[in-house]
């Protein structure tokens, strides 16, 4: 295990135990550039928002762990519960404020499936066809989950439930709403946007939204 790996871990702790420093009081320069804010939020889908009876849905986790493995919804709910309030950025220029998430951390999930040393990339699935991917280490940041619920309620169908992933310091296009199988993997593949020229950084802070050179049409 390395150092980077064991800071995270006590800032994460620190969380779960209601022990870190409380959130700083927000500056107006809470909203990233180019972004405004809104307080409905918006619908973003391919077109297809996909059926997944809790019966038939299940949580594929595998690649480069020590321990695969396949939730089923039962099994998924009854995993260790994380809550977490974050701003939601979406590339096409809405951010919402304070959205609460309950559901489970990706830490959580990273501590049962124990990713090896040469899992780098994390690749998202979900059941519409859609995919994302990020670095390991931007899924292990303390306000990462899959989330089941929205404001303790769960999250409606299309807004991804049963279960989508939020990773907030990320343009929303990378968290996967019907999250359906997680892979690590020891290098980067590009998802559905990333390929169509977004940005496969996706920081709201730098206005990071398209690949160098090339400006979806
Ligand atoms: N499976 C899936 N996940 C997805 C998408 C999608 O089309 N399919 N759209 C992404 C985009 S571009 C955004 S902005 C958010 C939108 O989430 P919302 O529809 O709940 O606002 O989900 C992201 N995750
Ligand atoms: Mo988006």
């Amino acid at each position: 295990m390395n150092d980077d790996y064991i800071a995270r871990k006590e800032r994460w702790a620190r969380k779960m135990s209601g022990q870190s420093a409380p959130p700083q009081p927000r500056s107006q320069d809470r909203l990233p550039p180019g972004q405004r804010q809104v307080t409905n939020f918006p619908v973003l889908d391919l077109g297809i928002q996909p059926e997944a009876p809790l019966s038939d849905w299940s949580l594929k986790v595998h690649g480069l762990v020590e321990n695969p493995v396949t939730w089923s919804w039962e099994e998924f709910l009854a995993l260790p519960q994380f809550e977490d309030t974050s701003d939601f950025h979406c590339v096409t220029t809405w951010s919402q404020f304070d959205m609460r998430w309950q559901g489970v951390a990706f830490f959580t999930l990273a501590e049962i499936v124990r990713p090896k040393p040469q899992a780098r990339h994390v690749f998202l699935k979900s059941y519409d066809g859609y995919s994302t991917n990020n670095p390991i280490e931007v899924c292990l940041d303390d306000d990462v989950l899959i989330a089941h619920s929205w404001n303790n309620q769960p999250i409606p169908k299309e807004h991804g439930g049963p279960a989508r992933v939020i990773v907030p310091k990320r343009y929303a296009w990378k968290g996967a709403k019907w999250i359906r199988e997680i892979t690590f993997i020891d290098r980067d593949i590009l998802g559905f946007w990333e390929v169509r020229g977004y940005s496969n950084t996706a920081d709201p802070w730098t206005e990071d939204r398209f690949a160098p050179g090339q400006k979806p049409i």
